[in-house]
């Protein structure tokens, strides 16, 4: 096999908005984005549209450029690209001309076959975070990944690939930050030192272009600001998705179903979802009901609503091959499925037996069965759950020569996942008329963030999974996805009841809060363990209750900036050396001041590390100053939680389902500080769209220790809040208490102490 190296440039000039460079071999585009995203396409032959699964802007800033004697030098008004001409190389600097990322000099880009690859030079303290769910540590230095969307089923901590593909990761070194997506769905490498002694880092693909995307922008928040700008943001979510969900493989029947829910009311423990697994199908065809099992669905979604509970149902995307089937029968006639080159169906195993799958590259394809999702919303399904899209073939291989309309699989598999979750989220989202769907998909491409919430697939019922899920979650928030979830209790092998508690008191401070497990495996309810144990998990759901209001204008701020509600402390603590220790390398803020460390359920003390500023222990407001390591009670009652000083964190008291109206008071929870500080509280109906057309209730509440006092602004937008009374609580005010009780209103008012 032969190397084929980019050469040298040739020509220069701009064309379409675009810097076109050519060589004899290749042709190189660069386009300017926004000052800080600057997008490099090496291609030998370009195809006549551009198109993209992840992107949703266009090119459209200006830049300058000038030809010198062996370079070209394009220039943003935050960047500043480095074009050397012999051979084509790309320099990224900061407009001061610090080196953010260069190309390697020797080898630059080049191609083996159809694999093109990228070298880059690798600064000796470099580190490398993000890639989404991968294995390993937070600092991915001198380790390579796989992208190839893989049914993962009994993964380890360490197994690659997993189930989903973000090409997207961000660099530190000598106090900058940049980050790079290569936009290319072949399967994809990257690597990050692990070559043999650490002389490069390198990405490249199986196929396709050298297509990237540079972001220069200095500090993690501004560059998952400027990916998700590229890539689309999440929109609100249901607010019953964040409540408690409780699943399984399967709830057998619909009396199974009620009868979990109604022990749920019966004993007070709050929950707002349930979920049918596959079960709940006739021989595991999608879109249909098992007769005997399932007799009314209407019937009993309607006792499940008179419950304040929403259902969740499973789709995969294998269709069965029975002639009595209608989508079966649709989808041939119509062309729907994928197919050898030879024009005959592809054939492929799972659940319901042999199957054809759908193409959802195709829209009229995804128009088709988006719409089929009225057998399910028809009877009041509300919530979508996307399985084995990676599409999963009973372990098996689909051979590269199948097609999905013009592509071939080893193109199509890593986006078929997101195609099938967007085909979900848009019939859904159209048919459901003005409500919010739910959407939870396994496999996901870059950009899934704007249809779907992710979770973490088959996971096992060990400490190690549980502190491996935080990772992920950690590390898909670094993507643009902050809905994300992790199987509450490990899907594979039976927890102690130690490790469910603990896990449980974890789940509280999970993006999205769900229990699942396999078939087979020991039941997870929360009456599952014991009266004592149930009393802890019944307070730990009840404080995710309490805390909805601040999570959900968490999630309001992923909607604007991209921010994940669960992050890395390497987001805010990037210089921090502490924060990629593998001792500490888990712990997260959750939203803007919650402080949370995983602890292993056999440990009852943790060594947990508090980065800069002031913290408070929720549960003692007792004070500790940041860099520091702590050693501190982690008893099964109360998993380490700090509070940043000056947080401002608007709870709730308790309800059972976001269902309830509650009792109309909103606690606005306040932890001194001798700095003022704020909070963007945003709340709305929590189930339609109407906020988008300004039916939203947004104020910035501001804490202002010089003065004395707690500031709420002025009420944006058309929505009442439904809390009428709001009562501040302060912590660590020491002799001057602070718990005063006010009416709401929508004008700025202050409360002093
Ligand atoms: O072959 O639907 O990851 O959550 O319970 C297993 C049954 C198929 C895999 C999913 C899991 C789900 C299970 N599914």
């Amino acid at each position: 096999m032969q190397i084929e190296i980019l050469g040298n440039a040739e020509s220069v000039a701009e064309q379409n908005g675009a810097l076109v460079i050519k060589t004899q071999q290749a042709e190189a585009r660069v386009m300017v984005y926004s000052p800080t995203i600057i997008r490099v396409c090496i291609s030998k032959h370009f195809s006549a549209v551009d198109e993209s699964f992840a992107v949703i802007e266009k090119p459209q800033d200006e830049f300058t450029w000038q030809k010198l004697h062996d370079t070209i030098e394009l220039t943003t008004p935050a960047l500043k690209l480095v074009i050397n001409k012999y051979p084509l190389r790309f320099n990224f600097y900061t407009t001061d001309g610090k080196p953010l990322s260069e190309d390697d000099p020797r080898f630059g880009t080049n191609w083996q076959a159809e694999r093109v690859i990228n070298y880059r030079k690798l600064y000796p303290d470099e580190k490398f975070i993000g890639l989404g769910e991968k294995a390993g540590d937070l600092d991915r230095r001198g380790c390579n990944y796989v992208n190839w969307n893989t049914d993962a089923a009994m993964h380890t901590p360490t197994t690659d690939p997993l189930y989903k593909t973000f090409p997207f990761f961000i660099g530190l070194h000598s106090g900058l930050t940049y980050g790079l997506f290569f936009d290319n769905t072949h399967k994809s490498y990257f690597d990050f030192g692990a070559t043999t002694d650490e002389q490069m880092s390198w990405f490249g693909a199986d196929g396709g272009d050298m297509n990237y995307f540079f972001f220069g922008a200095q500090g993690i928040r501004n560059i998952l600001q400027d990916y998700t700008w590229l890539t689309g943001r999440m929109e609100m979510p249901p607010l019953w998705s964040l409540g408690y969900q409780q699943c399984r493989w399967s709830y057998m029947s619909a009396e199974e179903v009620l009868e979990v829910a109604t022990k749920f009311r019966e004993r007070n423990i709050p929950a707002d979802v349930m979920y049918c697994d596959i079960d709940y199908m006739d021989g595991y065809k999608i879109f249909t009901w098992n007769k005997k099992t399932f007799p009314d669905p209407e019937g009993m979604i309607d006792q499940l609503k008179a419950m304040n509970f929403r259902l969740v149902t499973i789709v995969d995307p294998g269709i069965k091959i029975d002639d009595n089937y209608a989508e079966y029968k649709e989808g041939v006639e119509k062309h729907y499925f994928a197919t050898y080159p030879n024009g005959e169906l592809y054939t492929g195993s799972v659940w319901p037996g042999r199957c054809h799958f759908p193409d959802f590259l195709n829209e009229e394809v995804r128009e088709w069965w988006g719409a089929s999702f009225k057998a399910l919303s028809a009877p009041g399904v509300e919530g979508f759950w996307n399985d084995m899209n990676e599409p999963a073939a009973w372990g098996q291989n689909i051979p590269w020569m199948v097609k999905f309309g013009e592509r071939f699989m080893p193109e199509i598999r890593n986006v078929y996942g997101m195609q099938m979750a967007r085909a979900t989220y848009n019939g859904t989202k159209r048919i459901l008329n003005n409500k919010r769907p739910f959407i939870l998909t396994r496999a996901a491409y870059a950009g899934t963030q704007r249809y779907s919430a992710v979770w973490t697939g088959d996971n096992a019922a060990t400490d190690e999974h549980m502190l491996f899920g935080q990772r992920l979650v950690n590390s898909l928030g670094l993507t643009g996805m902050s809905l994300i979830g992790v199987d509450i209790g490990g899907f594979m092998g039976n927890p102690t009841p130690e490790l469910m508690v603990r896990w449980n008191s974890l789940g509280v401070y999970t993006p999205m809060f769900r229990n699942h497990a396999a078939l087979g495996m020991s039941m997870r309810e929360p009456w599952q363990w014991g009266e004592a144990y149930e009393q802890i998990i019944k307070k730990d759901i009840e404080q995710r209750y309490k805390l909805l209001p601040y999570i959900y204008s968490g999630f309001y701020q992923s909607t604007q900036t991209g921010l994940p509600l669960s992050r890395t402390l390497a987001i805010d603590y990037t210089t921090d050396e502490n924060v990629f220790d593998i001792k500490y390398q888990n712990q997260f803020l959750f939203g803007d001041s919650i402080l949370v460390a995983p602890v292993i359920s056999t440990a009852e003390t943790a060594e947990v590390y508090l980065p800069a500023g002031d913290w408070y222990r929720l549960n003692s407001d007792e004070k500790f100053a940041g860099n520091q390591v702590v050693n501190t009670p982690a008893p099964l009652t109360d998993l380490p939680v700090f509070i940043k000083a000056g947080a401002i964190i608007p709870m709730q008291n308790i309800i059972q389902s976001t269902n309830e109206p509650g009792d109309g008071v909103l606690l606005i929870n306040v932890w001194n500080s001798d700095k003022p500080s704020s909070f963007v509280y945003y709340e709305d109906d929590g189930v339609t769209y109407n906020y988008q057309k300004r039916a939203y209730h947004k104020r910035t509440i501001t804490f202002d220790p010089q003065k004395k006092e707690i500031v709420f602004g002025e009420a944006e937008g058309n929505y009442q809040s439904k809390y009428s009374k709001i009562q501040v609580v302060g912590h660590g005010f020491g002799d001057s208490t602070l718990d005063k009780i006010t009416n709401n209103s929508n004008s700025s008012f202050s409360i002093a102490w």
